[in-house]
């Protein structure tokens, strides 16, 4: 299997985030690529690869034409203001404020966004940009008929929906190469997000189409972040309902309550017909996990990747959460490897 990669990610690092209360260090950082990109090359997996430049037209497809151009110019207006400091959002329109899209940046970055887990620095959209350049790479190898590509993006994409970010998510990379594979050729595609929280980006994007099938196992929305999304009774919506399959699971959920859900998705997406599948490849359901509470353990990562091989469908991975530093790279190539063990 190959592994797309760039170095760019290196130029997003944003400073600090809150986390229950406080103010922390970011769980999202660079070493995270790092040591997944050092567990591709140790353990063999295949050749790694730098990305395509593939444009803005197959991000502008999924996402909001004037959300792409903001945070593409975000930082320039922030620098001339004088700041050189992290940009980040402070105000977002609660119920029956008028949401219009404020002048400034300061009003954008809450228009714009749904959390203040977005931190962006000078690099960040540039690392952002090349990110879902790697998975548009990566899906660009399922079209020409591999059976499988791994995309190792940073940051994640999952939480962006189509005009806005949050949860270290700016663009949605899994979305974009799933729109990419259906602009190819695909008729039906279906993701499978096992990140440890909803993918509540990539059900925003979808939640209207049956041509995606969208399904998501996660810590329960009661209790987790984000919140607000990821409840099992968001079926999708207009023609899209029907397409949208949420497991949400209890805090202490390990290996045998997970797989239990896995296996549900696996049935449903085996009825649904895809031409090719899409992994939203998280890794903080792990045990030590430290913004996380399932309770998965590494050799569980094999067992995940052999049975999403079952499918028999062509599989595209991309990297989402995973803050377990020490072993994402370990628990993350274990699903890699369990997968290409079965073909
Ligand atoms: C991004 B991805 C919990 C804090 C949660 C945001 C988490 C974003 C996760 N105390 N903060 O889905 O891994
Ligand atoms: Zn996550």
């Amino acid at each position: 299997m190959q592994t797309f990669y760039s170095d760019d990610h290196r130029l997003h690092h944003g400073q600090a985030e809150l986390n229950n209360g406080q103010l922390m260090p970011c769980f999202e950082k660079p070493s995270r690529a790092d040591m997944v990109l050092e567990r591709v090359r140790s353990t063999g997996l295949g050749p790694v690869q730098a990305p395509e430049d593939f444009g803005l037209a197959p991000i502008k497809r999924v996402h909001d034409s004037q959300f792409v151009d903001f945070l593409k110019g975000a930082w320039a207006r922030w620098a001339a203001l004088g700041r050189s400091h992290d940009m980040l959002p402070l105000a977002w329109p609660p119920r029956r404020m008028p949401a219009r899209c404020p002048e400034d940046i300061d009003g954008q970055l809450g228009y714009y966004s749904f959390d203040a887990g977005v931190p962006m620095n000078a690099g960040s959209w540039q690392a952002i940009y090349s990110s879902a350049q790697v998975a548009l790479s990566a899906q660009a190898r399922l079209a020409t008929g591999d059976q499988a590509a791994f995309a190792l993006c940073r940051p994640p994409g999952h939480h962006a929906g189509i005009d806005y970010m949050g949860g270290y998510c700016y663009l949605n990379n899994a979305a974009i190469a799933t729109q990419a594979l259906l602009d190819g050729g695909a008729r039906k595609v279906a993701i499978l997000d096992v990140d440890f929280h909803h993918g509540n980006g990539t059900q925003d994007i979808f939640y209207q189409r049956p041509d995606v099938l969208f399904l998501s196992i996660h810590g329960d929305p009661r209790h987790e972040y984000p919140c607000f999304a990821g409840y099992a009774d968001e079926r999708g919506e207009g023609a899209g309902l029907g397409y949208n399959y949420n497991y949400p699971l209890a805090a202490g959920s390990d290996w045998t309550r997970w797989s239990q859900a896995l296996a549900d998705a696996l049935r449903v997406i085996a009825g649904y017909g895809a031409d090719a599948l899409v992994v939203s490849l998280g890794v903080d359901t792990y045990k030590q996990d430290p913004i996380s509470s399932f309770k998965l353990d590494s050799p569980d990562y094999l067992r995940m990747g052999e049975q999403i091989a079952s499918l028999g469908l062509p599989s595209l991975f991309v990297m989402e959460g995973g803050y377990a530093v020490e072993e994402i790279g370990i628990n993350a190539v274990n699903v890699l490897s369990g997968f290409s063990s079965r073909r």
